[in-house]
C-alpha cells in the first residue's frame, strides 16, 4: 500500500501509496500520480496514483468477479457479519492513525477526527446486525395453491464516489449497508483525500474480506466519471457537488444502473422569539462552523425573528470572534483550515460576493490577519447580517465558515423563506413552543429537521435530501434497501396452475 513512513508518523519524505485492486497493491497502469497537499500548510505530503480507464476496468472486474463467482454473496449473513464486526473492532484499535491521516490530508480537529473514526465502528457493528436480520416476507395473494414470498438480494457491484469533507464517515454510509447486503465495492475517493481511504483499505484486508469485495482506485473527476460510466457497475452511490451528482444521475440513465446521491444543501436554521437564545447561539455556531463549515448539513442561513435579532446577532458575533483558529492537531484550535486549494478560492469569492450583494460583514471576512498569519488554506469565521434570501450567498452552497443572518416576520414568512431554496438536506428548529416545533417541522422540505439542537446524526438514523440536495437515504434501516433488488418467487403448491 506505501512505500514509505506511516500516516502519523514525522514528515520525513513525501509518502508514497498504491491503490488496491482485487488482492494486488498497485500503480496507475501509466505511471501517473498524483500529491495529496496537506492544507495546514498547503505542501504535499504523500502521492497516490491516478487511475486511468484500465485501472478503473481492472477494479470493476476484480469486484464483479467476487460477486458473479458467488464468493462473497453467498457468504451466509451470519460470515458477513462476522467479518463487518470484525472491522468495527480493527477500527477501534487503529483509530489514532485513521484519525490523525484525516486531519493531515483535509485538515479536520483532531477531536473530531477522532470521534468520527470511533462512529465509523458503530456504522460496522449496526450493519452487521442488519446483515443478520434483512429478510423478505411471504405474501398473502388471492391465489390459493400458491407459496408467494420475496427474498432480498444483492445489488451487485458498487460504485461508491466520495469527497473531502469527511472521507470514511462518508465511504461508510455506503460501504456497511453495501457489503452487509452481499454487495461487492469500488471506492474512487477525493482526489483532495485518497490516503485514508487507502490506509482503510488495508484494515478492510486484514478483518479478512475475500479479494475484489473492496476496491480502491485513486484518481479525480475523469476517474470518478469512468467509473459511473463502466457498464459492468450496478449502482453508484455518490456523495458530492450537486453538479456532479446530475452528471452521476445522467449516466447512470444510460444503463439505468441504480444511483443514490447525497448532495449540497442550504439548511435554514431558524430561532424563533421564544427560543432560548443562549442554547439557539451555541446551536447556530456549531451548526455552522464544525468542520469549518464543510458540511452538507451546515445550518448556513440562520433565521432569527425580527423581535429577537439584534440581541441574538450581538450574542452571536461575540462567540464567533472568540474562536480559535490553527493547527487541528493543537487541541486548543477550534476552527482548522479549508480542506483544499479549490474550496479555499471558492470560499474567498463568496466573502466578496457577500459584499457586493450589499449585506453587511458582522465579522471575518476575506483574510483575517490570523488567517494570513497561519498560512495554509484559513479563512476566519465569517457572519453576515441583513441578508437576504435572494442574495448569492442565501443562495448557493458555500460550504465554508460563513453564515448568513436573515430577519423573519412570523411563521409562515419563516416557513416561506426555508423552503425557498433547492436544495432539501437538512432544518433546525429553535422554540420553547411543542406545538409549534411539529407544526413547522411538519412544513419544512427537509431530510432532516432538528428541534433545539442541531447536526446530529447517527447511523440508526436516515439521511438525505429532498430536491437537489440528493435522492435516496443513507443511515438507518432505509439504507440497506438502497442496496438491495427484491426478488418475488411464486411457487405453485399442487398442479401446475396457468
Ligand atoms: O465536488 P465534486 P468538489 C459541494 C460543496 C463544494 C462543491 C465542490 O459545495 O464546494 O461541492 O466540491 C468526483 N463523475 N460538496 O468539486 O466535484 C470527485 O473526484 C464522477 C458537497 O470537490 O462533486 C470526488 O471524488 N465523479 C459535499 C467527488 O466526485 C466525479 C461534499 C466529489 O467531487 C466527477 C463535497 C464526475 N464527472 C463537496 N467529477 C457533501 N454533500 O457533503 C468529480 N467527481
Amino acid at each position: 500500500m506505501k512505500t514509505a513512513t506511516a500516516a502519523g508518523d514525522p514528515p520525513a519524505a513525501q509518502e508514497t501509496y498504491r491503490m488496491l485492486i482485487g488482492e494486488h497493491w498497485t500503480d496507475a497502469g501509466d505511471g501517473s500520480r498524483f500529491d495529496a497537499v496537506n492544507p495546514s500548510t498547503g505542501e504535499p505530503w504523500a502521492d497516490v496514483p491516478k487511475a486511468g480507464t484500465a485501472d478503473v476496468d481492472a477494479a470493476v472486474r476484480a469486484a464483479r468477479h467476487a460477486f458473479d463467482s458467488g464468493e462473497w454473496p453467498h457468504h451466509s449473513p451470519a460470515e458477513r457479519a462476522r467479518l463487518l464486526r470484525g472491522l468495527g473492532d480493527l477500527i477501534l484499535e487503529r483509530e489514532g492513525e485513521l484519525a490523525r491521516v484525516q486531519v493531515r490530508e483535509n485538515g479536520k480537529l483532531l477531536r473530531e477526527a477522532l470521534g468520527q473514526t470511533r462512529a465509523l465502528a458503530g456504522f460496522c457493528h449496526y450493519y452487521a446486525g442488519i446483515a443478520e436480520t434483512l429478510h423478505g416476507h411471504t405474501l398473502p395473494t388471492s391465489f390459493p395453491n400458491t407459496l408467494t414470498y420475496t427474498l432480498r438480494e444483492p445489488i451487485g457491484v458498487v460504485a461508491a464516489i466520495t469527497p473531502w469533507n469527511s472521507p470514511l464517515a462518508l465511504l461508510c454510509q455506503k460501504l456497511c449497508p453495501a457489503l452487509a447486503a452481499g454487495n461487492t465495492v469500488v471506492v474512487k475517493p477525493s482526489e483532495f483525500t485518497p490516503v485514508s481511504t487507502l490506509l482503510f483499505a488495508r484494515l478492510v484486508l486484514d478483518a479478512g474480506f475475500p479479494p475484489g469485495v473492496f476496491n480502491v482506485v485513486t484518481g479525480d473527476g475523469p476517474t470518478g466519471a469512468a467509473l459511473a460510466a463502466h457498464p459492468l457497475v450496478d449502482k453508484i452511490a455518490f456523495t458530492g457537488s450537486t453538479a456532479t451528482g446530475k452528471k452521476i444521475a445522467a449516466s447512470a440513465a444510460q444503463r439505468l444502473a441504480r444511483v443514490s446521491l447525497e448532495l449540497g444543501g442550504k439548511s435554514p436554521n431558524i430561532v424563533f422569539e421564544d427560543a432560548d437564545l443562549d442554547a439557539a447561539v451555541a446551536g447556530a455556531v456549531t451548526g455552522l462552523f464544525h468542520g469549518t463549515g464543510q458540511s452538507c448539513m451546515a445550518g448556513s442561513r440562520v433565521l432569527v425573528h425580527h423581535s429577537r435579532y439584534d440581541e441574538f446577532a450581538a450574542r452571536l458575533i461575540d462567540r464567533v470572534r472568540a474562536i480559535r483558529l490553527g493547527d487541528p492537531l493543537d487541541e486548543d484550535t477550534q476552527l482548522g483550515p479549508i480542506a483544499c486549494r479549490p474550496q479555499y478560492e471558492k470560499v474567498l469569492r463568496y466573502l466578496d460576493i457577500g459584499v457586493a450583494d450589499g449585506a453587511t460583514l458582522l465579522t471575518g471576512g476575506s483574510r483575517s490577519s490570523e488567517a494570513v498569519r497561519l498560512g495554509g488554506f484559513f479563512v476566519a469565521p465569517t457572519v453576515f447580517g441583513d441578508v437576504t434570501n435572494d442574495m448569492r450567498i442565501a443562495r448557493e452552497e458555500i460550504f465554508g465558515p460563513v453564515m448568513c443572518l436573515l430577519r423573519f416576520q412570523d411563521e409562515d414568512d419563516a416557513v416561506r423563506i426555508a423552503n425557498d431554496t433547492s436544495y432539501g438536506l437538512a432544518a433546525g428548529v429553535w422554540t420553547r413552543d411543542v406545538g409549534r416545533a411539529h407544526r413547522v417541522t411538519r412544513r419544512l422540505r427537509a431530510g432532516t429537521v432538528w428541534i433545539n439542537t442541531y447536526r446530529r446524526t447517527s447511523h440508526a438514523a436516515p439521511f438525505g435530501g429532498y430536491k437537489e440536495s440528493g435522492m435516496g437515504r443513507e443511515n438507518g434501516p432505509e439504507a440497506i434497501h438502497e442496496y438491495t433488488e427484491t426478488k418475488t418467487v411464486w411457487l405453485a403448491l399442487g398442479e401446475a396452475a396457468s
